[in-house]
């Protein structure tokens, strides 16, 4: 039996957040398909989860679901915190921001679909915004354009999310590159720079050549290729 067992779709979406971080510690995993649990059965799990993505840790036999809390579990498990207890706290609230941009940008999971106004104006706006909050953290902890990370000077979860984020969103929709390029330059580089990572470069590799563009799957995603430009 692995360590660990990933059930999500196959979509990069939430999943990449999990799956870049085994991948870059090359955990010893399997991804699953979510239809495994999710909706059969995820009702009966231990510590029940609405949603995929969920994670069930083999050795300490426990089932997680909730991204953040699935992403800080693995953080702990291989220390990919930052040093300092205050900055835990930190990270975790940007994996939240992830989390909330994951959100607005599927319009609250697809309950109501994009158009053209409502997504012009999320773009120039709250978008930006989003993008600028990425910037300005790094900014506080001396990201620099070629060198860094976003908490500091050591690789911690930060990172991974931030990567899983915004690295998909501009692989998915190659349209927002030159947003994320002025709204968060640096951010925009060191998404780059975690891309290009051994474990995790070979992981997108495969996966990019499988699922091609695909982001969050269903009509939600048509709804963004819709009014992306
Ligand atoms: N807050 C949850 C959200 C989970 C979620 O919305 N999962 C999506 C896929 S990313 C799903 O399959 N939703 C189906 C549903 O909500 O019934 C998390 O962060 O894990």
């Amino acid at each position: 039996m692995p360590d660990y067992e990933l059930y999500y779709w196959d979509l990069p979406f939430r999943g990449n957040f999990i799956q870049l971080l085994l991948e870059e510690v090359q955990a010893d995993y399997r991804k699953l398909d979510a239809s495994e649990v999710y909706p059969d059965s995820n009702l009966s799990l231990h510590y029940p989860g609405m949603a995929p993505p969920y994670l069930y840790d083999c050795r300490a036999q426990l089932w997680f679901a909730q991204m953040p809390a699935i992403l800080m579990h693995l953080a702990k498990a291989y220390h990919f915190l930052p040093d300092e207890a205050e900055q835990h706290t930190l990270a975790l609230k940007v994996i939240l921001d992830c989390n909330d941009v994951l959100m607005e940008i599927t319009n609250h999971n697809g309950m109501v679909m994009w158009e053209e106004g409502t997504w012009q104006e999320f773009r120039a706006h709250r978008l930006a915004d989003w993008m600028t909050i990425f910037e300005k953290t790094g900014q506080a902890h001396s990201l620099k354009p070629d060198t860094g990370y976003l908490l500091g000077t050591r690789l911690t979860v930060a990172d991974i999310a931030t990567a899983a984020l915004f690295g998909s969103l501009v692989h998915s929709f190659p349209e927002l590159a030159r947003d994320l390029e002025h709204h968060s330059p640096t951010v925009a580089n060191l998404c780059e720079r975690m891309e290009s990572r051994p474990s995790i470069g070979a992981f997108l590799d495969n996966q990019r050549r499988e699922l091609g563009n695909a982001y969050c799957g269903g009509q939600i995603e048509q709804s963004l290729r819709d009014v992306i430009r």
